[in-house]
């Protein structure tokens, strides 16, 4: 069976999400980021970055949350992903975006909120960072329901994994209608709801 390491606050929970919509079980393996179980020699020895999420399939190991949902979508659920070369490239060019741009600003904020120090220069660049990539995205979903292809992609599921956070660390997300309109949406489907359980 798949085997997913990290806990569902985690950038896991997007890998989760892609199983939860593709119908496809799979297995949770906790990983006590608390207790520094990321950085343990077993850990590592699957995940030389001690960070999560990483796969495990039979004998295959791999990590990076985007190949991870690469892999998964081009294995087991090619329905989430593009149906052409162009939307598969779009599809990936979102999934990036994602992880690089959007979601930079998003983690620093977060562990910020953690440390509580709202007014740090770190916190103070990621509030001012955060409105252009909101903005790009908030654009491309204008007139849109979806991002690429006309229907819920790997590229939604990664975009809104990042961006569900807004609220938690003070982000408000109703000056971009777009993107607003789409995250409740997206929010709101079964198998995510399923996960958060
Ligand atoms: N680009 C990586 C980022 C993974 C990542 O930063 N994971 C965080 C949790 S959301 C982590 O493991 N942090 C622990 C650390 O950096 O020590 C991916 O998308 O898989």
């Amino acid at each position: 069976m798949i085997k997913i390491y990290g806990p569902k606050q985690s950038s896991a929970s997007r890998c989760m999400w892609l199983l939860e919509e593709a119908g496809i079980e799979y297995e949770n393996v906790n990983v006590d980021m608390g207790k520094g179980e990321h950085k343990s020699p077993e850990y590592m020895a699957l995940n030389p970055n001690g960070k999560v999420p990483t796969l495990v399939d039979g004998d295959f190991v791999l990590w990076e949350s985007v190949a991870i949902m690469n892999y998964l979508v081009e294995k087991y659920a090619p329905q989430f992903g593009g149906a052409t070369v162009e939307e598969r490239a779009l599809v990936n060019q979102w999934s990036l975006w994602s992880v690089i741009h959007l979601y930079h600003p998003f983690s620093t904020l977060f562990l910020q909120k953690w440390r509580n120090t709202p007014d740090s220069e770190a916190t103070i660049a990621a509030h001012e960072e955060l409105p252009k990539w909101l903005g790009i995205l908030n654009a491309a979903l204008e007139g849109k329901e979806f991002l690429v292809a006309g229907r819920f992609t790997v590229a939604d599921l990664t975009a809104a994994s990042v961006v569900a956070r807004a609220e938690f660390v003070g982000v408000d997300l109703t000056i971009y209608p777009a993107l607003h309109a789409w995250l409740t949406a997206v929010m709101a489907r079964p198998a995510l709801v399923k996960l958060q359980a």
